[in-house]
């Protein structure tokens, strides 16, 4: 297995990823100016950022929802720390969206007072993992290692967005002093076309139902995939490296069941369990859990 820190850059305790790191607007990024209608996407890597990058594009952009125009969901709803054009984001109009992976502690501070929407999507970490060890074998070529090797890099928190269990911890503990709505990944695949609805309303957007019928189509796993605006095939050519995998690979629940063993699903249930104690919000395992 190549060495984590080959790939990681650690900041005040957390872990990004060197490439494509914003690292001068870090340093910065707890006096970034917030406005008040700005929207953020907050997740751990592999919990459904680019599927919410595709929701709140769609749902703000008409002319994305009815294809008018050739936007690249990447750039609509850019992320804050990491960049694949530079952005001026103090140039942008509002409403700005984001997405970002970052944990409560570094997020800018202006968001207590200006209240941003903010949608925090979780998925549950057995899947989480999985879809994390595809990621790095296929796409970011940076291991050759096997699952089991992986497995206990991110149960030591030693991969992009550290410790998972810190991190939806964190900002759930958080959340009084934000205006934030939390999302889970399978409810929302589960139920599209209701999570796009609860968006709305938290977002206070009224779609009318062809809207809603045209955000759920393209936000659709197989739509998605096959859509080259929404899809990141563009990012993953852009360094040149040929690329075995795709970031929509097979947006489901309970693919951890083919790649777990018993062990490590023992372990993992006992270390959920201690960790994720008196935890409030639900979690969904496999497709038929309710
Ligand atoms: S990243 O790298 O952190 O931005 O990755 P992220 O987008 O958070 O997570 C990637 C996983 O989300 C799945 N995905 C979807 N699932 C269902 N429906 C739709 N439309 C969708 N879009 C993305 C994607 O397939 C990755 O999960 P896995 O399990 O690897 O397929």
């Amino acid at each position: 297995m190549e060495d984590p820190e080959s790939i990681l850059f650690k900041f005040k305790g957390y872990y990004f990823y060197k490439l494509r790191l914003n690292i001068d607007f870090l340093e910065n990024l707890e006096d970034f100016e917030i406005r008040e209608d700005d929207v953020f996407i907050i997740t751990y890597p592999k919990s459904g950022t680019i599927w919410f990058q595709q929701i709140l594009s769609l749902i703000y952009f008409e002319e994305h929802r009815k294809r008018t125009a050739n936007l690249n969901t990447v750039d609509q709803v850019p992320f804050l720390e990491y960049y694949s054009k530079k952005i001026d984001f103090a140039e942008r109009p509002s409403p700005r969206l984001f997405s970002t992976h970052l944990p409560y502690y570094l997020f800018p501070s202006g968001a207590k007072n200006k209240k941003p929407k903010i949608i925090y999507v979780y998925r549950n970490p057995k899947d989480v993992v999985c879809s994390y060890y595809y990621f790095f074998k296929n796409v970011i070529l940076k291991i050759t290692g096997s699952f089991e090797e992986f497995f206990e890099q991110f149960l030591e928190g030693k991969v992009v967005g550290s410790l998972w269990f810190d991190h939806i911890k964190g900002w759930y503990e958080q959340k009084s002093h934000f205006n934030i709505q939390f999302m889970m990944y399978e409810e929302i695949k589960k139920d599209l076309r209701g999570s796009i609805l609860k968006v709305c309303k938290f977002l206070g957007k009224e779609l009318s139902d062809e809207d809603i019928d045209s955000v759920v189509a393209q936000a659709m796993f197989e739509n998605m995939k096959s859509d080259p605006r929404a899809n990141y095939d563009i990012i993953m050519q852009s360094d040149g490296v040929p690329k075995k995998g795709h970031f929509l690979r097979k947006g489901t629940i309970g693919d951890w069941k083919n790649h777990m063993t018993v062990e490590q699903n023992e372990r993992f249930d006992k270390i959920f369990q201690r960790e994720m104690k008196d935890f409030p919000l639900k979690f969904i395992w496999d497709m038929n859990d309710e």
